[in-house]
């Protein structure tokens, strides 16, 4: 019973605050200090976003970080990669427009994993909604270098999906360009969740700066 209890509490999205997108090559400090430090500052959820990893090490990683979040009761989340998710453990796994397809991934692996999508446009969330993502992410919020190509979509993306009535139920996180400063104008908006990789990876102080993100949901 505990363990059903394990498996369904887990795949159940929560309406998460901070998710860090957790990418080694953007850290300053070792990416396992970033990881605790944001742990212990108490982000919700660690998206693990490892695009240059071989499989065999890509997997190791995945373990280490489902271990490490599910100590500090977070949860914890793969980028691209259904095959990694389920088997190290993850809560989830996320997907951008261009790789597998929600209904695919749910004949890989049904409802063990949450399925997050990532969406820039009204279109895409009600898509998402439609093929049944377990939550969305909302972005690009603000310029960013992390992704490749991001087309702004900015906080006019963000109202609009919270003022619709066929997604608002989907947990989201509102994703790119957003620090500590610039975070205001998304709770402004209503902002529930937010998704951030460079302020908290790149900096001397991890926990402090994860810190500062969470506070504004105090
Ligand atoms: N998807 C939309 S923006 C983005 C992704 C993965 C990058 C987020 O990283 P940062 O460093 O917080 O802008
Ligand atoms: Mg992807």
């Amino acid at each position: 019973e505990q363990q059903l209890n394990a498996a369904l509490s887990s795949t159940r999205a929560k309406q998460w605050r901070v998710c860090l997108l957790l990418t080694e090559s953007l850290c300053k400090l070792p990416w396992l200090d970033v990881l605790d430090q944001a742990l212990d500052a108490g982000v919700d959820c660690v998206q693990l976003r490892e695009k240059d990893l071989e499989a065999s090490e890509l997997l190791d990683r995945a373990a280490t970080v489902v271990e490490r979040c599910h100590q500090a009761n977070s949860t914890a989340i793969i980028n691209d990669r259904p095959d990694i998710a389920f088997a190290s453990g993850a809560d989830g796994v996320h997907l951008g427009q261009t790789d597998l397809p929600v209904a695919a991934v749910r004949k890989l692996v049904g409802h063990q994993l949450l399925v997050g999508v990532s969406t820039s446009n009204l279109d895409q969330a009600r898509a998402a909604k439609a093929a049944g993502a377990d939550y969305v992410g909302v972005g690009p919020m603000f310029p960013t270098t992390t992704k490749h190509k991001p087309v702004l979509a900015g906080p006019a993306y963000l109202r609009e999906y919270l003022a619709d009535e066929r997604v608002q139920r989907m947990p989201h996180l509102a994703i790119g360009g957003i620090t500590p400063d610039n975070l205001p104008k998304l709770m402004d908006a209503g902002v529930q969740g937010i998704a951030v990789s460079s302020v908290i990876c790149a900096a001397e102080q991890p926990g402090k700066v994860a810190l500062r993100l969470l506070q504004e949901w105090d």
